[in-house]
């Protein structure tokens, strides 16, 4: 383990969370609250979760790969507890292939347990995981002629989605927004190997602002609960510094040289985005430069970085 990341990783008190530094440079919104959503479903999802976790073998961790630290949510590890587990990063098509696969390294090596990196709507990527849950079984000592994996993880990312890829049709309600996923559902994929889909969980208390605003931007988090001018400020500070040459280039903008406001009023501007008199709309600024990222039209995108 110790040959695969650096001393500074190794000291870090990484638990059950992330709690190096994702936070964006030249912070200047500081007027931005901390996002928190975890609404009453989700008190249900989990007591229900502990009900049935004697009956599960294996947990199959789906973390989004575009916010890898985020997606780790506390509650989860603690619901888990001992049980083995496999990590799945979703969706690397959206995010930075080269930081996906830092982290894909960085959890392998840290937590001692298999990642698998997929495009969960592939069938050849995903095909592997009853497998890899298969061994982990095993290697546990756990019984193995019919194992029960439990999908966990984030709203979003791609649990329900897994599920279906695998059955071979759709069996749950899938689609790009949260909580989709009411109750857990037990779906059958061949004889010796049960996934059980639950509802997203999210952090039950979300510490840092930062990763509340990266759940918002991944559609983790209900759109309702923040503004879409304040994700995008979130979003144009992070994207500036990391990305800057995207920004300039899809919104036709000379120079990074300015504020997050400044940018989303350009921005704003180019797309047409303006109320009556010729002001620019910030709420439909906001919501267009989301929509861009959250199809990828930006690039791979990773927001938190070891
Ligand atoms: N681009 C991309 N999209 C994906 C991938 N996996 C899932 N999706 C999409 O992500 C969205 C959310 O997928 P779901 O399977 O509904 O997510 P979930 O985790 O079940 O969400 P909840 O039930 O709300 O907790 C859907 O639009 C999927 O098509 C992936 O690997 N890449
Ligand atoms: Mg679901």
């Amino acid at each position: 383990m110790s040959s695969c990341f650096s001393k500074r990783l190794q000291d870090s008190a990484f638990t059950n969370t992330y709690d190096g530094d994702f936070s964006m440079s030249e912070r200047s919104l500081d007027h931005l609250r901390t996002i928190q959503w975890f609404p009453g479903h989700m008190h249900k999802a989990r007591k229900e979760i502990a009900e049935v976790k004697t009956e599960v073998d294996v947990f199959v961790e789906i973390l989004d790969s575009r916010v890898p630290a985020s997606s780790m949510n506390p509650l989860i590890d603690s619901l888990r507890g001992d049980k083995p587990c496999i990590t799945v990063m979703s969706k690397p098509d959206l995010s930075d292939p080269s930081l996906t696969d830092e982290w894909s390294r960085y959890i392998t090596c840290r937590y001692e347990r298999p990642v698998l990196v997929a495009d969960l709507r592939k069938r050849a990527e995903a095909k592997q995981i009853p497998a890899m849950c298969m061994d982990v079984v095993e290697r546990s000592g756990g019984r193995h002629s019919r194992v029960l994996a439990m999908v966990v993880g984030i709203p979003n990312s791609g649990k329900s989605t897994v599920i279906n890829t695998l059955r071979g049709r759709a069996v749950a309600k899938t689609g790009n927004q949260p909580a989709l996923t009411r109750q857990q559902q037990r779906i059958r994929i061949d004889d010796g190997f049960y996934l059980l889909d639950t509802p997203g969980l999210t952090w039950p208390k979300i510490e840092s602002p930062d990763s509340g605003f990266c759940l918002a931007i991944t559609g983790a988090i209900r759109d309702t609960v923040v503004s879409y001018e304040d994700i995008a400020l979130f979003a144009l500070e992070f994207l500036k510094t990391r990305y800057g040459e995207r920004i300039l280039k899809r919104y036709n903008i000379e120079s990074l040289n300015r504020t997050s406001m400044e940018l989303l009023l350009a921005i704003g501007k180019h797309r047409g985005c303006l109320i009556k008199g010729g002001a620019v709309d910030l709420e439909k600024a906001g919501r267009a430069i989301i929509r861009d990222i959250r199809n990828g039209w930006l690039g791979g995108i990773t927001w938190e970085s070891l």
